[in-house]
């Protein structure tokens, strides 16, 4: 079968991928005769209209239905906009879900902690615990760390269940955003609440207005960004350390022929916390060198690298559409993977090779690989058991099979908030003004996140990177997360030259001075919550506007693929930044829809969606926005540079 599709629909690497490293393992895999995305995606050209449209509904068993301009409503009536709006409403909700689950997760284990029934996992970063826990009026003086992170645990999974109050993680907006949220009726209650009456709302013969129903989306991404990923984000500081700047390096380069490789694949960081630490035991050494290997290089895809690599400079071996060329470069003992952006055919994959695909969660299984239960309360030895699994597995690799690319490239990683804070301001005057004032001042014109997947319809990377070095040379400061970040730290941009080589004067004057590079990674997909409270940051510094909608500021997903895209999209939207979409939504069948999305949001939020396919439109289109954005917050004059004293600063 794999020879038949590789012989009737010759893979062009090239067109697919466009890191070289990637490039030559495809090539590799043509060779091998090994069936990838790529080829599968060969195989569903042609993909159904209906569905890309927006407007197959199968809602209820009289279905499926679908919207033609003969057929103009379902059987139970409904047109093409309560169809597209009930599609959406639910990629939304199952983005906000994935994400929240992530997150409850944490708070659950936060509070295991807290009550001394974890041994291996403990409060790492005792500043953000009591950071955080003033945020929700915590008190924290003269208290012990499991007591505030008790009370703290307990605030949050209150977030997840509260019935009737609005979210309390909302109260971290600016105050200006939370009364447009009010007005607009989008204040979420509890994560659960909001993810269930979503549910029933889309359920056949319940909400049929689709603006009822986009408002609800918006309101449910709400209880993602500003809910579920956001305490996801906070507890991952707590427990593991809020990221500040660390080297490392990214792709598939960065597995290694002579020792056992090992990589992690997900999204939570609880296990691949735990792996992290006790890779370089001196006992898991020992049995390496045993086994014939120099060492156990331990390595990323997708977030969970991006989790680890934030908080321990782990590598990257790659993002979203690496994760079979992983496998294919025949090194690889181990693939570990927990939840979410996992392809199931990964251990179809591996049986060309000797890789084993270990799935570490009981709510994600997949066909072919071997189940591990990891033991959260005796998490280190149970990393080290799954370690030692992988060194046994290094005698049955087939050096015949083993090719990695040796393409790889520097970054640096772990720009949160508070490194950003420390990086402009120094230790004693840790602070947000530099960056504001370099703003007014218009070395730096606004700041672009770029953030999102890749995604087999594009060639994967390109837009990421021709977008992110367009707006650098103007000055544009990118933010970026995901695997969107992982594009940029393979294509060497994440390092401080960066800035020397290709930025625009004002931001290489600025990120020299700092030592920063042009484009900050901020973390994982969830981390797209630290955009959001840097974005709240900036206001409160002062002399941009009262308002996260407002900021030169504008978020784009280039090459997003998945439903938690749609939610933080969506989250963006409803917090006042418009967002640039490079491949569109499912919601052409509506024009009723489509307009909600792109002009109704926007008197709504002062942010709406855009698509634009093509990067240099869409860096245009960016700045464009910046500087209108900049005029109307009246900082385009042309004004000698002045720097801000006491006085001034008082009066802002
Ligand atoms: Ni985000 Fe991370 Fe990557 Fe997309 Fe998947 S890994 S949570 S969804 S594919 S960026
Ligand atoms: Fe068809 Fe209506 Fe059922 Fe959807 S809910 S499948 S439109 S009958």
């Amino acid at each position: 079968m794999a020879n038949e599709i590789n012989k009737t629909v010759p893979i062009k690497p090239e067109s697919r991928m466009s890191d070289p490293a990637s490039i030559e393992v495809l090539k590799k895999a043509e060779r091998e005769c090994v069936e990838t995305c790529f080829s599968r995606y060969d195989t569903q050209k042609n993909q159904c209209k209906f569905g890309t449209s927006g407007v197959c509904c199968k809602i209820c068993h009289m279905g499926p239905c679908r919207i033609t301009p003969k057929s103009p409503l379902g059987i139970c009536g409904a047109n093409a906009d309560t169809i597209a709006a009930r599609n959406y409403l639910r990629e939304v909700v199952s983005g906000t879900a994935a994400h929240s689950d992530h997150g409850r997760h944490l708070a659950l284990l936060l509070k295991k902690v807290a009550e001394g029934k974890e041994k291996d996992y403990k409060i790492k970063d005792d500043a953000a615990l009591r950071r955080y826990a003033k945020y929700y009026d915590i008190k924290t003086e003269n208290r012990g760390s499991d007591q505030v992170a008790l009370e703290l645990a307990d605030c949050f999974i209150r977030e997840f269940s509260s019935q009737e109050e609005p979210l309390r993680t909302l109260q971290l907006a600016p105050e200006k955003r939370q009364k447009i949220w009010k007005n607009t009726k989008v204040e979420p209650l509890g994560i659960d609440r909001m993810v269930v009456e979503s549910m029933h709302r889309t359920h056949m013969g319940v909400d049929h207005d689709y603006k009822n129903i986009l408002r609800q989306a918006f309101r449910t991404s709400l209880a993602d960004g500003w809910g579920g990923a956001r305490i996801a984000s906070m507890v991952s500081d707590i427990l593991f350390e809020t990221p500040s700047p660390i080297r490392s390096s990214a792709n598939l380069g960065v597995l290694q022929a002579d020792t056992v490789n090992i990589i992690v694949h997900g999204h939570e960081p609880s296990l691949s916390e735990m792996l992290a630490a006790s890779v370089n035991d001196p006992e898991i050494v020992a049995y390496a060198k045993k086994a014939g290997a120099k060492g156990v290089t331990l390595a990323g895809l997708c977030c969970t690298a991006n989790e680890i690599l934030m908080r321990r400079g782990i590598p990257v071996a790659g993002n979203f559409l690496q994760q079979e060329l992983a496998i294919i470069t025949g090194a690889v003992e181990m693939m570990i993977v927990d939840v979410q952006c996992v392809m199931p055919s990964l251990p179809e994959v591996a049986k060309h090779y000797h890789t084993e695909i270990v799935a570490a969660t009981d709510i994600a299984r997949t066909i072919g690989a071997t189940y591990f239960d990891f033991d959260e309360d005796n998490a280190y030895e149970s990393a080290k058991n799954l370690i030692r699994k992988a060194i046994d597995n290094y005698s049955r690799r087939d050096p015949a099979k083993v090719a990695i690319p040796r393409y790889k490239n520097p970054l640096v990683a772990g720009f949160s908030v508070e490194a950003i804070r420390y990086m402009l301001g120094g230790t004693f005057r840790a602070s947000f003004r530099p960056l504001n004032d370099a703003i007014i001042q218009g070395r730096i014109r606004g700041v672009a996140g770029i953030v999102g997947c890749n995604n087999v319809k594009s060639t994967s990377d390109v837009y990421t990177n021709v977008l992110a070095a367009e707006l650098i040379k103007n000055n544009i400061l990118v933010l970026q997360t995901g695997c969107s970040a992982q594009c940029s730290g393979k294509a060497g941009c994440l390092t401080p030259e960066t800035a020397l080589e290709f930025a625009g004067k004002g931001l290489r004057e600025v990120c020299e001075t700092v030592g920063m590079p042009p484009m900050l990674h901020m973390g994982s997909c969830v981390d797209n919550v630290r955009i959001l409270e840097a974005a709240s940051e900036i206001v409160k510094e002062g002399g941009l506007g009262d308002d996260i909608g407002g900021l030169p500021a504008v978020g784009i997903a280039p090459e997003w693929m998945s439903e938690k895209a749609v939610a933080i999209g969506c989250y963006f939207v409803a917090s006042g930044i418009d967002v640039v979409l490079g491949l569109p939504f499912y919601i052409s069948g509506s024009e009723n829809v489509t307009n909600y999305l792109e002009q109704e949001a926007r008197e709504m939020f002062g942010g709406a969606f855009i698509t634009i396919e093509d990067p240099i439109e869409a860096a245009k289109w960016v700045m464009k926005t910046i500087e209108d954005a900049r005029d109307k917050l009246g900082i385009n004059k042309k004004t000698e540079r002045k720097l801000l004293d006491m006085k001034d600063r008082r009066a802002i």
